[in-house]
């Protein structure tokens, strides 16, 4: 099937993906910060293709969306959905490293075992307290709230914790009515809560010292490295669309600074 993606802000057209709650609600919220398209090959922004049995084949589709404004280096939400079940959002907001901001990371995933849902504001320099105190005070209360309404995510890698604040929002919901009423009222207006807090952030922002720039960019480099190398759908976007497609977008989209 032929795309209509040109470039990377053309809207998403992909029929009953579950998740486009919260990309219309990023989408709103950076329409005041004057968005510009974010380079991106057309053979990245549409991607279709076939898996399962030749007699039954089944259709996988994902697109990219993505973004940049004058301190966000690179927003980008990779969207796709095999067949009936499989439904993914993986959303990254990267700010550029002369400011001194965290990451936005929402990584929603519909899988036939449940949901996962993973949402935080991550911190490029975790061990720095000046860099980190946005996890305190109102977000920290806001994540006290909301994952008290859900049931945990258990156990993380333990080599990712350092990517995580100590607002991260975890948890794994399991499929059905019960699941999609979790998701419409504790997921959709913890999001809103979490993007919105991130937004203001952003306008506070003001650019650092050099030196401080430098300490950034190479906290957002080892995040980078990080998710492109541990990437837990490494193997999921290889058998669906080719190990060099996904090596390609992995490392020259996705988890573009390294
Ligand atoms: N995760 C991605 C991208 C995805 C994606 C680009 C395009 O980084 C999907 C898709 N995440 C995805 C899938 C799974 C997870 C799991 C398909 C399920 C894998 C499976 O169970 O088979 C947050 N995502 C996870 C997990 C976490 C996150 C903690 C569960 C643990 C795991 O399976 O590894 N956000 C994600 C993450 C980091 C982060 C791993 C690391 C720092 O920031």
């Amino acid at each position: 099937m032929q795309s209509n993606r040109n470039n990377s802000l053309d809207p998403i057209s992909i029929r009953n993906w579950r998740w486009s709650y919260f990309l219309d609600k990023t989408i709103q919220g950076f329409s005041n910060f004057q968005p510009r398209a974010y380079p991106i090959e057309k053979d990245f922004l549409f991607r279709e293709s076939f898996f399962g049995s030749s007699s039954n084949p089944k259709k996988v589709i994902l697109e990219t969306w993505a973004l940049k404004t004058e301190k966000i280096r690179q927003a980008r939400c990779a969207c796709l959905q095999a067949s009936e079940i499989t439904s993914i959002m993986n959303l990254v907001i990267s700010p550029f490293h002369y400011y001194d901001l965290p990451f936005f990371g929402a990584d929603f995933v519909t899988l036939p075992i449940g949901h996962l849902i993973a949402l935080d504001l991550q911190p490029a320099l975790k061990g720095d307290m000046n860099h980190t105190q946005y996890a305190l005070g109102k977000l920290k209360s806001m994540h006290a709230n909301w994952q008290s309404k859900l049931p945990s995510g258990g156990d993380i890698p333990s080599d990712a914790k350092q990517y995580f604040s100590q607002s991260f929002l975890w948890s794994r919901i399991p499929l059905g009515e019960e699941g999609d009423k979790l998701i419409r009222q504790v997921i959709q207006p913890a999001f809103d809560d979490y993007l919105a807090f991130f937004f203001d952030l952003v306008i506070d922002a003001k650019r650092v010292s050099s030196e401080r720039s430098s300490d950034l960019l190479n906290g957002q480099r080892k995040y980078m490295r990080y998710r492109a190398e541990k990437d837990p759908a490494r193997g999921m976007l290889r058998g669906y669309f080719g190990d060099l497609w996904a090596e390609n977008y992995i490392n020259n989209i996705l988890f573009d600074l390294q």
